[in-house]
């Protein structure tokens, strides 16, 4: 073959595969909706949990696995109005309604939407000790900061595999630390969450490898108390969602 006729081929070959990059890019377009829910930006770039969580991580964590969670979640409520005009709160509260074939998916991904968009909107702080309200309500009914963050470090330990670790809020404001495995949400079990830490290895691999320990010692630096405080009034008023 003439090195004209190879390079013609090479190309044809080219045009092929971008050909059915085009087309199965429209076949993924139709197979993902992009509502009702959406991936919330985060509040803050990506380098703004640097003292805990690296650059890297957190746009992975944010665009792909976050990301992954709302696009798996659209998927599922595809002609399902009735679950998809549905706030993710009460979707979440509602679990055993949706139907069968479609509950995993919810679950899973669901829980994975509001855990996480949960957790960007508590951090991009500075950490320290808490201050307002919240620091009332911790000293009350967890023992004082520093026992607080003892507990629920070991509770972030014990979850095996992958998981979340969370404080509870109710109407009342009295807290309490919970785990939960996989992306499952406390919603589902009716109650608020105030707060949560994630302890999926995508979470923390890229730097901190097998030391979650690390990880969870290193997390209360980007902690926002601010932000944790407006939850806190929320959850008094009724207000607080996901
Ligand atoms: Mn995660």
């Amino acid at each position: 073959m003439s090195i004209a006729a190879t390079a013609a081929k090479r190309r044809s070959l080219l045009l092929g595969a971008a050909g059915s990059l085009l087309f199965s890019g429209r076949v993924w377009a139709q197979a993902a909706p992009s509502g009702p829910h959406v991936l919330p930006p985060l509040p803050y770039p990506p380098n703004a949990n640097e003292a805990a969580i690296d650059t890297l991580t957190m746009e992975i964590h944010h665009q792909r696995h976050h990301g992954a969670q709302v696009a798996g979640l659209n998927a599922a409520l595809q002609g399902q109005p009735e679950f998809a005009a549905m706030a993710l709160d009460d979707l979440l509260m509602n679990l055993s309604r949706v139907p069968q074939n479609i509950r995993t998916a919810v679950r899973n991904n669901g829980g994975g939407h509001a855990n996480h968009s949960m957790f960007w909107e508590i951090m991009g702080g500075r950490g320290g000790p808490p201050t307002g309200p919240v620091a009332e309500a911790i000293a009350r009914d967890l023992g004082g900061f520093d026992k607080f963050r003892q507990d629920f470090n070991a509770a972030g330990m014990s979850v095996f595999g992958s998981g979340w670790v969370f404080v509870t809020v109710t109407n009342s404001g009295q807290l309490a630390i919970t785990t939960r495995p996989g992306q499952d949400s406390p919603l589902m079990d009716g109650l608020r969450v105030l707060m949560g830490n994630d302890v999926w290895e995508h979470a923390y691999y890229l730097r901190y490898q097998n030391r979650r320990a690390d990880y969870l010692q290193a997390w209360w630096n980007v902690v926002n108390w601010d932000k944790i405080n407006e939850r806190y009034a929320a959850a008094l008023s009724g207000t607080l969602r996901v």
